[in-house]
């Protein structure tokens, strides 16, 4: 096999004591943490489009990333080179899974019956890849976001050709996903939105996103593809309002659509930052739902007002994330997926390796301490113990349903005064939180 990182041997774990940064420091992909090994727990996964197709450019400057397998054109015959350094990298890092949207792995030719044509010739040496090196697919997408085309929205288009072709492309991509074993799909909202409400009929736009993603559901049964379809919720960028805004919004439009038994969510960081939540949040209002299926992990800049999809690096917020995850019994189908991508100064192919493995070191170390954090069951005795005042007679019934006002009113009458609250515990329950990292 042709070596395209031949200076970089298959990344081994060298323990918190290595000064090797081409070692892992934490993630040790055997070790058993809890009832399963760091592997199963975290199921880590590495974007094609950041990582293998993004020039690095911003826009004030043209991209800057040196690949030196690229033989800067559109062909397929490079689009199929690339697939191949993939997954060198992808193994040699040794990340059990990829994702990708139709348009990173193959070109987009003339007119749609040759950009079919152009995925399935990628598509042939991503599945020899799969097989020779044991790598699976998370999820597949399509991009319908990046042709002019879409410029209006693809299934929130105006313009019904716009929404026919964005429906052929989605099915394409669900079958080429299907037929790579993929674990599910994933539908972010890429132009699905507005710019202003002055040209838009959004209750129209809202029913078209609905009937779009319901024939998603008949296609999928169709075809029998057994994964898991995910909505990506992002509150704005590249439009000034996305109509899948958060996990909340989420969740209202899936059940207003009769989708949410066929969707699980996919939460992404900085997406959460964009709409003013922490990703622990997004998570609870998830989980809460039942609803949480794979995370996007990446991180923002708070001083950048825009989705920088940085690589995740702060314990504080690996913890808070596997600490949900593990709440909820971990991932099925779903994965830590890095939706991130090197800075424009990072040029260099090494640099996609010291990204990825900070990434994964980072979340290895947020799994240590969020499975410390429950073997410990302080948290959940504190805030189990918090509610305790509903644990009596009247409480429970008024939690089952089964309770009326005036129930309440003869309940605190006698009593003059409701009890007296205890203290939050806030500042003492952040040192503790910290004890741990
Ligand atoms: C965009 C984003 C996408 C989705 C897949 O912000 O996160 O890359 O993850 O379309
Ligand atoms: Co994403």
């Amino acid at each position: 096999m042709t070596a395209f990182f031949p200076d970089i041997p298959k990344i081994q774990y060298g323990g918190p004591r290595s000064r090797n940064p081409l070692e892992f420091k934490h993630y040790n992909p055997d070790e058993v943490v809890g009832d399963k090994t760091m592997k199963e727990h975290l199921r880590f996964s590495v974007v094609y489009w950041h990582t293998f197709t993004n020039p690095l450019s911003d826009p004030f400057g043209a991209g800057t990333a040196l690949r030196p397998w690229d033989d800067g054109t559109n062909s397929v015959a490079n689009a199929q080179t690339r697939a191949r350094v993939a997954f060198e990298f992808i193994e040699k890092l040794g990340a059990p899974f990829y994702a990708f949207h139709d348009r990173d792995v193959a070109p987009e030719g003339r007119n749609l019956k040759e950009s079919h044509a152009n995925l399935d010739a990628v598509a042939k040496v991503l599945k020899e890849e799969q097989e020779r090196t044991g790598i699976k697919l998370l999820w597949g997408t399509a991009n319908l976001f990046s042709n002019p085309r879409y410029m209006h929205g693809a299934a929130t288009s105006p313009n019904f050709d716009v929404f026919a072709f964005a429906a052929a492309q989605v099915k394409k991509a669900m079958e080429v996903t299907h037929d790579l074993g993929g674990e599910g799909y994933t539908f972010w909202g890429g132009r699905e939105g507005y710019m202003t409400l002055l040209n838009t009929d959004m209750k129209r736009e809202l029913d078209h996103l609905g009937r779009f993603l319901q024939m998603a559901v008949d296609y999928k049964k169709q075809i029998g593809f057994q994964g898991t379809f995910y909505i990506e919720p992002k509150p704005k960028e590249p439009t000034k309002h996305q109509y899948d805004s958060d996990a909340a919004a989420c969740l209202n439009f899936l059940r207003t659509y009769d989708l949410l038994p066929h969707f699980k969510l996919n939460l992404e960081t900085n997406h959460a930052t964009l709409a003013g939540h922490e990703m622990m949040h997004e998570m609870e209002v998830a989980i809460g739902a039942g609803a949480l299926g794979s995370i996007d992990a990446n991180t923002g800049d708070y001083l950048l007002g825009w989705d920088t999809d940085q690589f995740p690096t702060n314990i504080y917020l690996t913890a808070q994330c596997m600490l949900g995850l593990l709440q909820m019994g971990g991932f099925t189908t779903g994965g830590v997926n890095f939706d991130a991508k090197v800075r424009r100064e990072s040029f260099e192919p090494v640099d996609l390796f010291h990204a990825h493995i900070g990434g994964m070191d980072a979340f290895a170390r947020g799994l240590k301490i969020a499975h410390a954090i429950r073997q410990d069951g302080r948290f959940a005795e504190f805030i189990k113990d918090r509610y305790s005042s509903w644990d009596g007679e009247l409480g429970r019934r008024v939690e089952a349903g089964g309770a009326s006002f005036a129930d309440l009113e003869a309940y605190i009458l006698p009593k003059g005064d409701a009890a007296k609250n205890p203290s939050g515990r806030q500042e003492m329950l952040e040192n503790l939180f910290n004890d741990y990292i």
